[in-house]
């Protein structure tokens, strides 16, 4: 087919000397060219021969039909139901850091409820000077912020502890999402009512069933909280808590209330039971670590991985993966090919942004040989991603909640992966 206009023709010569320069993987490029003539390079294809679709035939679209399998994914004997369940974004196929919100992970205690924006009130009370109930529209006045967090779940690789066990890093560390938030700071609606100086702490619920109510300091409260209604740059998803959310950089899911209700100021935690029976860590001596709110340093390999195994023979390699830390920005990772022997610094696709995702890569070469892949993340603070056994040796064998353990894929020479676990 020879090109219709000189615009197709430029654009197509261009291509070629582009190609020509980035340097082809040899062996793909030989076996291209050991086929004969390639019909899809020599013969008219429909998609040439035919319209496409005009616009407007998807108002509001969604992924070609090809991609139908990045889709969240649920472990059906993990809970007993999907109403109070949760299930995972498929990471292993997405790339970038912005997670997008149609297959972000949901959590629910009460099921996903439809609350709209009319209906919606937010109420500010307990130790304030003026109690205050705000409608949708009354935040959209107040000063906006924009910025990029991670929510991670804490109970994200909560079924690793003792061993591995899922295979694939969307179940291993796919309970977290990193999208672009625009909200109101709970600092200003706070100050709009006016804590009393024995206000110490907030107590914040969403509007379901459940309410899942929680204790936040009111310190982290003023600090970056932010009380969002825009996601990915459109309304929250029903299932992530429209019309309103809050967001809580660097802490742990179950503090980010969905559908918020609800900002009471007390002058102690409640002690709710989304923050005593659960979310708490039960240590080795049966006491319980409490308040373990923020999400330390942790990465993962996504591909290849069990869900992505290598399909090509030796050669060039992607390694990829994402990073995040609660405590700050990623400043640096590294990857190992033998079990946390040896490790090579991975490549940062961009510096890293506080309490957000940081994707990285290691451009490799492949000898076709078994390989034990890990990543190791590095924060800001200088926190170095800890072993599972690591973990393990001050947690105790009682754990679920805050596994920020280092991943191990056996990637065969077949190219298929494994989850395993490496010990020291
Ligand atoms: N109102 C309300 N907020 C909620 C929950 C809930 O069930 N109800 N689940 C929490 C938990 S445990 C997590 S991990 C995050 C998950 O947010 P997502 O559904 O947007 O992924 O929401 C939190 N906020
Ligand atoms: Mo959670």
């Amino acid at each position: 087919m020879t090109g219709k206009t000189g615009t197709t023709s430029r654009r197509g010569f261009m291509r070629a000397g582009l190609a020509a320069s980035v340097a082809l993987p040899a062996l793909a490029a030989q076996a291209r060219a050991q086929g004969g003539p390639d019909p899809l390079i020599t013969e008219v294809q429909d998609w040439a021969s035919f319209m496409g679709e005009g616009v407007d035939a998807t108002p509001y679209g969604l992924p070609i039909h090809f991609e139908s399998d990045v889709i969240r994914r649920n472990v059906e004997w993990l809970t007993a139901d999907t109403i109070s369940s949760i299930n995972f974004t498929p990471i292993h196929r997405l790339d970038g850091t912005l997670t997008p919100a149609g297959c972000a992970f949901e959590r629910h205690h009460s099921g996903a409820i439809e609350l709209a924006k009319p209906d919606y009130r937010l109420m500010v009370n307990g130790l304030v000077e003026r109690p205050l109930v705000f409608t949708y529209e009354d935040l959209e006045r107040f000063p906006r912020k924009q910025a990029v967090y991670f929510c991670e779940c804490a109970a994200n690789s909560g079924m690793e502890w003792g061993g591995a066990q899922l295979n694939g890093s969307q179940f291993t560390h796919g309970m977290i999402h990193n999208m672009e938030y625009v909200g109101v700071s709970m600092r200003v609606l706070l100050e709009e009512a006016g804590v009393k100086p024995e206000g110490k702490w907030i107590y914040v619920e969403g509007a379901d069933a459940s309410s899942n109510g929680r204790s936040i300091p009111l310190e982290k409260a003023m600090d970056d909280v932010l009380v969002a209604f825009k996601a990915n740059g459109e309304a929250l998803r029903k299932e992530h808590g429209y019309p309103v959310r809050l967001v809580v950089p660097g802490w742990e899911g179950n503090l980010w209330v969905k559908w918020l209700r609800r900002i009471e100021v007390t002058d102690m935690a409640v002690e709710s039971r989304e923050e005593t029976s659960k979310y708490t860590d039960t240590l080795a001596d049966g006491t319980s670590r409490k308040w373990t709110w923020v999400m330390d340093a942790k990465s993962v390999v996504t591909a290849p991985s069990p869900q992505v195994p290598i399909t090509h023979g030796p050669g060039p390699l992607v390694i990829t993966g994402l990073a995040w830390s609660g405590r700050g920005a990623i400043t640096r990772v590294d990857v190992s090919k033998d079990g946390g022997k040896t490790w090579e610094t991975a490549r940062l696709a961009a510096p890293g942004v506080p309490m957000a995702m940081t994707r990285f890569y290691l451009d490799t070469h492949w000898d076709g040989s078994e390989m034990l892949l890990q990543s190791r993340a590095v924060d800001e603070t200088g926190y170095v991603q800890p072993t599972k056994d690591a973990l393990r040796e001050i947690r105790g064998m009682n754990s679920i909640y805050h596994n920020n353990g280092i991943q191990t894929w056996w990637i065969k020479e077949d190219g298929s992966g494994e989850n395993v676990e490496v010990s020291a």
